[in-house]
């Protein structure tokens, strides 16, 4: 059976590849759905990545993915370090979550330093740049079963 991985974005990440390159790098998030989308296979595992600027939009995704989606790789941006609703609506999620944030925010300002989905995530990419999504994917592969 084809099985499904959601890649979520948090607030202003639509920006990636247009502002502030020296901390978010060059690509685009187009750019990261074509190489997770390889990495995946597209035949056995298709990879949907979607963004939003509204919290209640995510939150209605995060409810999608239990019927829909067999893993979640979600970068929540500032939702992060402020968004307990978040955090209750991947609790309510039965599959695997992963973590992901391009910069590394312990070498950032303190504030960036709590996560509130941390405490739910089964993995967690900080600091690799947009490869973070990859990795985020390639470990997704093996908690599906799914693994090439
Ligand atoms: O490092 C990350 O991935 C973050 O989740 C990005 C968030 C930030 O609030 C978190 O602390 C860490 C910000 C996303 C904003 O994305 C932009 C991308 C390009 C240009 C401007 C904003």
């Amino acid at each position: 059976m084809r099985q499904t991985i959601f890649i979520l974005n948090g607030p202003n990440l639509n920006l990636l590849g247009q502002r502030e390159p020296e901390i978010y790098g060059r690509d685009t998030l187009a750019d990261v759905e074509a190489r997770c989308a390889a990495l995946a296979g597209g035949e056995e595992v298709r990879v949907v990545l979607r963004q939003t600027n509204h919290e209640g939009e995510m939150i209605d995704w995060i409810h999608e993915a239990r019927h829909d989606a067999a893993g979640i790789v979600i970068n929540p941006a500032a939702w992060t370090h402020t968004s307990v609703a978040v955090l209750d609506a991947l609790n309510a999620y039965e599959g695997p979550v992963i973590e992901v944030h391009i910069s590394n925010v312990h070498k950032r300002e303190e504030f960036r330093h709590h996560s509130y989905v941390s405490a739910r995530a089964d993995g967690i990419v900080i600091g690799c740049g947009t490869q973070g999504y990859e990795l985020a994917v390639s470990r997704m592969l093996r908690l599906i079963g799914r693994e090439k």
